[in-house]
């Protein structure tokens, strides 16, 4: 075909014998089934090139209408991440004390969480995602997005994978009210926080909870 609005997929797709893609199919599997959520991190810096690379590796997601509707604010300014920390600690403590949320509570026993939240404060990145639901024109109007949420997702999820994949560690962080990211971070009205990434290394000391993974047959069926 020639038409200067596609490219030849030559340019990018690559073809690997069965038994490569049998090898590389396990080995990827072997490597991310090591994946852990932390919740415990080192004060040791991370230099932003990685942290850089992961986001734009996360960018190049695939999205509704290629509209790629997200936004990344990377918070490693200390002040910064003491207000995001003081704000998270006010509405956890609403969180885990208030009489609505405690069946939800109840469900997070094996996580071991709590309202205290001091990976916001030594971590060196907080990575906040903010979803575009709309766009703003110059007019005034908005202008329709597709998909938001599944494309924030699916770039959130690559951004996981690459953060593994060089070697730190992540906490998908979701305070349970994330308006006040917008107020610290000035971002429009159009943007919603979608979660904090909360990236670096691992604390030397750190532990995970003894939980497990489904098991495949429950998860899958081939038709
Ligand atoms: N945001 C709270 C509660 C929490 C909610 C879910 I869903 C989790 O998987 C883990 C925790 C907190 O972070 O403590």
């Amino acid at each position: 075909m020639s038409n200067k609005e596609f490219l030849s997929l030559s340019k990018t797709y690559r073809k690997y014998s069965i038994d490569i893609s049998e090898q590389r199919a396990s080995e990827f599997f072997k490597e991310m089934r090591r994946r852990r959520t932390v919740r415990d991190f080192s004060t040791r810096p991370v230099p932003r090139g990685i942290i850089e690379n992961c986001l734009r590796t996360a960018a190049t997601a695939p999205s509704g209408a290629n509209i790629q509707p997200w936004n990344f604010v990377v918070v490693s300014d200390p002040s910064v991440k003491r207000q995001i920390h003081e704000e998270a600690e006010k509405i956890e403590h609403e969180f885990y004390t208030a009489e609505a949320t405690q069946k939800w509570v109840e469900a997070l026993k094996a996580l071991h969480t709590g309202p205290s939240k001091p990976f916001l404060k030594t971590a060196p990145y907080l990575i906040v995602i903010f979803a575009e639901l709309y766009g703003l024109l110059p007019n005034g109007k908005k202008q329709k997005y597709y998909y938001v949420k599944e494309s924030i997702g699916i770039a959130t999820g690559m951004l996981i994978t690459a953060i593994h994949h060089a070697g730190l560690a992540s906490l998908t962080y979701t305070p349970y009210k994330m308006g006040f990211l917008n107020k610290i971070l000035s971002r429009p009205v159009n943007e919603k926080p979608f979660m904090i990434l909360v990236a670096g290394y691992p604390a030397d000391e750190a532990v995970v909870p003894n939980i497990t993974r489904k098991p495949f047959e429950e998860i899958t069926s081939f038709v």
